[in-house]
Order: C-alpha cells, then sequence, then structure tokens
C-alpha cells in the first residue's frame, strides 16, 4: 500500500483489501482531512434512513444528537425517520444543510416484518424522492449511537459493513441462511464476509437494486412459507456475495458493545446499544 498523505500511516493487523481488490476501511487507512476536501466546496447530498417502530422509538433521541455529532458533518445530510409515533420525534438541533423528514408508518406487530419492511420503504424513498436529489444514502439501525468520525471514507458505489460479532469467524461459522429452498441460501463454500443488516449504503442506483432483487427474493420466500434466519440481513449477504460490494467498511462502523472492544478496534464510530429483546420488541 502506498503511504497516504497527512498522519494516516495503514494498517497491517487487519485486512485492508479484499481478494477482489476493494478497501476495507479502519482507522489508520484514510485521511479524512484530504478526503473531505475532495467534496468540499461540492453539493455532495447525503440520504440516512432510520426506523424507530413501537418501544423503538426511545432510541431515536441518542441517535439523532449524536449523528449530528458525527455524522457527515459539514456535508448536506437529509435524514427520513420512519415512525408510527410521529408526535414522539425528539426536536434535535440540526446544523445548516442537514434536515430531517418524519415519514408515518402503520403500526406492525411482528419484528420480523418491522425490519424486513425497511428494504420496501428504502426503494420506495429513492424510486419517489431521491434518485435526482441525493449522492448516496445509509440504511442505519435505530439502536445505536455515533461515537466517531463516519464521513467520505464511507462512500462508494455499494457499501456493506463487516458483522461486529462474525468478522473474525470462518466462514463455515457465518449465520447465513443455510436452507437451500430459501432465495437467500448460502453453500458452505460461498460467502465472503458477514455483512450486517443494521448498517448499509451506496450510491442511489445501487441500494436501490439491492433493495428491489431482496424483495423479490424475500417475498418469493414467503410465498413458499419461510422466512431467511436473519430476515432482509439474510438476503443482503446473499446480495452481497453476487454482488460484490465496492466498499467495505470494518466492524467500527457497527460495533456491537461500547464498552467491549478488540485490539484491532481503534475507534468504534458507531455502535448498538444493549436492549432487552424480551421487553423492547412487539413479540
Ligand atoms: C440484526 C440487525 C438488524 C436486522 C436484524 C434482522 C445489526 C446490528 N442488526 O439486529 O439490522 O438485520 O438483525 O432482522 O446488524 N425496529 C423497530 N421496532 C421494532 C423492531 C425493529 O423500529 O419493534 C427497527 C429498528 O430500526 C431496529 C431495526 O428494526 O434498529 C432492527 O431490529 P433489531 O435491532 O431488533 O434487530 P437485531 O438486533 O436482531
Amino acid at each position: 500500500m502506498l503511504p497516504m498523505p497527512g498522519n494516516a500511516t495503514g494498517r497491517t493487523d487487519v485486512l485492508t483489501m479484499t481478494s477482489w481488490s476493494v478497501p476495507v476501511v479502519w482507522e489508520g487507512t484514510f485521511n479524512p482531512v484530504l478526503l473531505n476536501s475532495l467534496y468540499q466546496g461540492t453539493s455532495l447530498t447525503i440520504a440516512a434512513t432510520v426506523f424507530a417502530q413501537g418501544k423503538y422509538i426511545r432510541f431515536l433521541k441518542r441517535f439523532l444528537e449524536t449523528m449530528e455529532q458525527h455524522f457527515f458533518t459539514g456535508f448536506n445530510v437529509h435524514v427520513f425517520v420512519y415512525t408510527d409515533q410521529p408526535n414522539e420525534v425528539p426536536q434535535v438541533k440540526m446544523a445548516s444543510g442537514r434536515q430531517l423528514t418524519v415519514k408515518t408508518v402503520p403500526t406492525l406487530n411482528r419484528w420480523q416484518d418491522i425490519s424486513a419492511s425497511r428494504l420496501f420503504l428504502v426503494q420506495a424513498l429513492i424510486d419517489d424522492e431521491l434518485l435526482d436529489y441525493a449522492d448516496f444514502i445509509f440504511c442505519l439501525d435505530v439502536d445505536s449511537e455515533f461515537h466517531g468520525h463516519w464521513g467520505t471514507e464511507s462512500l462508494g458505489d455499494l457499501v456493506g459493513v463487516l458483522h461486529p460479532g462474525y468478522y473474525k469467524a470462518h466462514r463455515s461459522a457465518l449465520p447465513y441462511e443455510r436452507r437451500p429452498i430459501s432465495k437467500a441460501y448460502m453453500a458452505p463454500e460461498e460467502g465472503d464476509f458477514y455483512y450486517c443488516g443494521g448498517a448499509f449504503g451506496g450510491n442511489l442506483q445501487e441500494v436501490q437494486r439491492l433493495c428491489r432483487t431482496c424483495i423479490i427474493n424475500f417475498w418469493d420466500d414467503r410465498t413458499k412459507g419461510i422466512e431467511a434466519v436473519w430476515q432482509e440481513e439474510s438476503h443482503i449477504n446473499r446480495y452481497m456475495w453476487i454482488n460484490k460490494p465496492s466498499k467495505i467498511l470494518s466492524p467500527e462502523y457497527l460495533w456491537q458493545d461500547f464498552a467491549a472492544r478488540e485490539p484491532e478496534i481503534h475507534i468504534i464510530r458507531f455502535s448498538g446499544v444493549a436492549k432487552n429483546y424480551a421487553e423492547i420488541r412487539p413479540n
């Protein structure tokens, strides 16, 4: 790897390039000042979606407040909040160039449906509103908060985030859908990485294509009476095996537990917050 200008020095302790030659972004592999200077003065616009339905509305305030501090600061950001409780969306002061739109959605009773419905709604958002407006989109879990810089280094045509629970696991241990009847099926010899359902993104066309394909496959499964083991996350993993991401973000971009980190995690940029599944989910 070529030395990078500024203080970025590169990393030798982690995988920084995939077998298909796309970067895996870790702290120390990019120079944010240099990268930002490439986009400054442009009209770069980032859309982000977040779903806060049922009791998950409680996570939204912290999510939005920390997003304001760390996510693409200095750039145009448009956050789309999908909720069944529009009156509960907190007021969070946003910098110039940043805005929030609330989308009201019906209450769903199965957490699996809430999670999977995101793909339908993101595709509709791209189709109806974003194609001529935003440059990139990120789809993020609400039960999470930002702790550190997340910016232009994360941009790519199709962007996957390495799941924090499986980035060191052997392929045979990855929780892909293993039933051949499912359209999310991954054979034992298939799979590069296990990607998060809780954070992914890319340009509008690529994310639109991902959503469209995963929705078709999700419905195909449903007509056969099955649901992939990790709902849309399973379909996204199948999709990203066939359609390789053009950039991969390390687990710094969605860590599991802020209090516990591994030696290679030099910074946690975004992490899940602890939750009691039994208490918080609708079923
Ligand atoms: C994993 C994924 C999640 C999704 C899920 C599979 C990560 C970190 N998380 O998390 O993205 O792929 O597996 O189904 O990769 N939600 C609500 N209200 C609810 C339930 C869910 O708003 O009652 C939304 C909310 O935005 C939440 C997201 O759906 O962040 C995912 O649900 P989860 O966090 O309960 O899923 P989990 O922890 O199993």
